[in-house]
């Protein structure tokens, strides 16, 4: 089947994001970021409340709800179609019945198996990243030393989880998996999973790549005296991205800028080279 890749917008509501934390962090300018993003041609909307930027320490379960449970209900009678960024049980089950439509889990079930439960129960779809620790100890596992190094541990540690989400009653045509970029891997690992994301299509199932604004391409565009390019310069270095990534069929893009992602695909269509998926 030949298709655009789906735009998931981020609303992160959250006072300590990396590429958007505290600008957000109210119900009222959440909504309004959201609003705007459906605006700019945003599928889906992303709506999180747990920062997992390296060395982020984690929000009360009762924090977290009160950050995203309103902004989904709003959003959601706006017409939106909403996945909530969460990896607690209680939460994602808070923000089905807020109207959520899919469940954005970054440790694919691992942080709190509950998570697959509801949303086997609920029948939406789920995002599975690629995960292996929270995000304030996430570097120390940042290190993929048997054979077929990050891509094949990637590949396979994704694997395991298919088949633990599909034993916990979610079907297969709900799942989508993620690489997980940035999490537990360094710059290099980013750009091999990127080089052979073909190994992780592999597994037969629909991919969603978040790779907007993140620090490999800060990393990439550094300046000579090694500073990392600044966050909100490294739209280019995303666009390019979602153009190489289309064309590789992925499902789902998760972006801060949905403009202009939305603006490359259309370039792609104008010239036929929409992915297939
Ligand atoms: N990255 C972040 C948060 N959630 N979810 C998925 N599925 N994939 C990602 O790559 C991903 C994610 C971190 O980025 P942010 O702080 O800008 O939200």
């Amino acid at each position: 089947m030949s298709g655009q890749p789906l735009v998931m917008g981020v609303v992160n509501v959250t006072p300590d994001s990396f590429s958007d934390g505290g600008l957000y962090d109210t119900v009222e300018t959440a909504v309004a970021h959201g609003l705007a993003l459906l605006a700019d041609g945003a599928d889906i909307l992303d709506i999180g409340g747990e920062s997992t930027r390296p060395g982020a320490t984690r929000p009360l379960v009762e924090e977290e709800l009160a950050r995203v449970v309103p902004v989904i209900t709003e959003l959601v009678a706006a017409g939106a179609v909403v996945s909530v960024d969460t990896m607690r049980a209680e939460v994602a089950q808070a923000a089905v019945a807020a109207g959520a439509g899919i469940v954005n889990d970054v440790s694919g079930g691992l942080a709190d198996p509950d998570v697959m439960r509801v949303v086997a129960d609920a029948g939406v779809r789920y995002v599975a990243m690629h995960w292996r620790a929270h995000s304030d100890r996430m570097t120390d596992y940042a290190r993929y030393e048997g054979p077929g190094g990050v891509v094949a541990a990637v590949r396979d540690e994704l694997a395991d989880r298919v088949e633990a989400i599909l034993v916990a009653g979610v079907a297969a045509d709900r799942l989508v998996l993620d690489p997980g970029l940035g999490f537990a891997k360094g710059a290099a690992h980013n750009w091999a999973l990127l080089r052979h994301l073909d190994q992780i299509a592999a597994l037969g199932l629909p991919l969603l790549v978040g790779a907007s604004r993140k620090s490999f391409l800060g990393r990439l565009l550094a300046s000579p005296d090694g500073s990392e390019r600044p966050v909100d310069e490294r739209e280019h270095a995303t666009t390019a991205l979602t153009v190489v990534l289309a064309q590789a069929g992925v499902w789902g893009l998760r972006v801060h800028d949905v403009r202009s992602c939305r603006d490359a695909l259309k370039v792609l269509e104008a010239l036929g080279k929409d992915g297939a998926r």
